[in-house]
């Protein structure tokens, strides 16, 4: 829709005003100077989270929930000064967007976008293909549906053009295929891969969405691929032979959808091992949770959780800022209330998974996350 978005933010020259940063001419600390409008720049804190990881190019991002957004003024406040991205933690997804076949709601998803160009925040479009949350007329489980092979596979092409040329120049990376394959490592089978008769729908996703946006960064986004194993194997393979094939695939999302019941994962070798097939790499959804009360679903049941909780979001970003090609970090929206966590986890009961709590006041989750961005200057800077 409106500028196409330029290669990645070099911080200026800021100075300490009166614990806020004052920025050179337009430019916010982490905006490109070239592409910023002459609007005057946002003031966020110097010991904010964007600006301190601003000072290694990396973007600091959070999914954002479109019915806080504007209405609650502490929710609003922390997402502008927090946060150098941002992602729609459900509004640009295929059941919000064309409930309705053929009618398009974008209201919840521009507004988002109009938040971020205001704030000088990147936008992470999430997600063009997916099985779950989709519309009605088109699957309900996303296994079956009642359409034709053949409309399936013309709903997706639409769709795709539909949305990606809606947001055209708004969108840093899309999410263009998410979580394709299970936990062993074999594609889901749904309907995608049903019409298409095996995996060729990815392909034709990011042929597709590269039409339509050829400025966008197209990933990969799934979850579990912070383990070595049967599903992140299988998605480097499949990235290797999209490479193969010449299809324009530039990143592979990994959620990091974490959990201190778990041992902490081969994060970085991971990051590594796909930022050397060419790809930029990105956390894209990350949350810690830990088992916690059933009436007090982010009250953690052991009392020392929240210090295994700090070490696994610590060194997750560590894990980041140690891999070049890793261009942004994303939990997945910042406060315990709003997160999908102690709705979906509720036996055993699990929660606290993010970095504010329920009042929306900074955990120790969110001070090692500012501490190790504090203490990053010597991590490669991105860009
Ligand atoms: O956080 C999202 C929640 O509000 C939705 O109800 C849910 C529906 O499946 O999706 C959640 O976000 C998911 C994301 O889109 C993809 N990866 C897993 C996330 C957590 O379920």
């Amino acid at each position: 829709m409106r500028r196409p978005w330029l290669p990645l933010a070099v911080a200026t020259a800021t100075a300490l005003l009166g614990g806020q940063l004052a920025f050179a001419g337009s430019a916010t600390a982490d905006s490109d100077p070239v592409s910023a409008k002459p609007s005057p720049a946002p003031a966020y804190p110097a010991d904010s989270l964007r600006a301190l990881a601003a000072r290694v190019g990396l973007r600091i991002g959070t999914a954002v929930n479109a019915d806080e957004l504007g209405s609650n003024a502490k929710y609003t406040q922390i997402t502008a000064e927090q946060f150098s991205s941002v992602t729609a933690e459900n509004a640009m997804k295929w059941a919000e967007v064309e409930a309705v076949r053929g009618t398009y709601t974008w209201e919840k998803a521009d507004q988002l976008v109009a938040f971020a160009e205001k704030n000088r925040q990147l936008v992470r479009g999430h997600t063009l293909l997916w099985h779950n949350q989709l519309p009605a007329w088109l699957s309900t489980d996303g296994y079956t549906t009642t359409l034709s092979n053949e409309e399936v596979k013309a709903a997706l092409k639409e769709h795709i053009f539909a949305q990606v040329r809606h947001f055209k120049g708004d969108i840093w990376q899309w999410d263009v295929v998410n979580e394709a394959f299970d936990d062993n490592g074999q594609p889901r089978q749904t309907i995608w891969y049903k019409a298409w008769g095996g995996t060729g729908y990815i392909a034709d996703a990011f042929r597709w969405a590269h039409q339509a946006d050829p400025h966008a960064l197209l990933f990969y986004n799934d979850y579990n691929l912070e383990f070595t194993g049967p599903k992140s194997n299988a998605v480097y393979e499949l990235v290797k032979s999209l490479k193969a094939q010449r299809v324009p695939i530039h990143g592979v999302g990994f959620q990091g959808h974490l959990s201190t019941q778990y041992g902490y994962p081969d994060l970085q070798s991971n990051l590594e091992r796909f930022a050397a097939l060419g790809q930029k790499v990105a956390l894209t959804e990350v949350d810690v949770r830990t088992l916690t009360k059933p009436d007090a679903v982010n009250v953690p049941v052991d009392a020392l959780a929240p210090y295994a909780q700090e070490s696994y979001w610590s060194r997750s970003l560590k894990a980041c800022l140690a891999v070049r090609a890793c261009i942004s970090f994303t939990p997945w929206g910042f406060g315990d209330s709003y997160s999908w966590v102690p709705g979906w986890f509720s036996n055993p009961q699990a929660g606290a998974a993010l970095i504010y709590d329920e009042q929306l006041n900074p955990k120790g989750q969110y001070q090692v996350l500012q501490q190790d961005l504090a203490l990053a200057s010597g991590a490669p800077h991105r860009g």
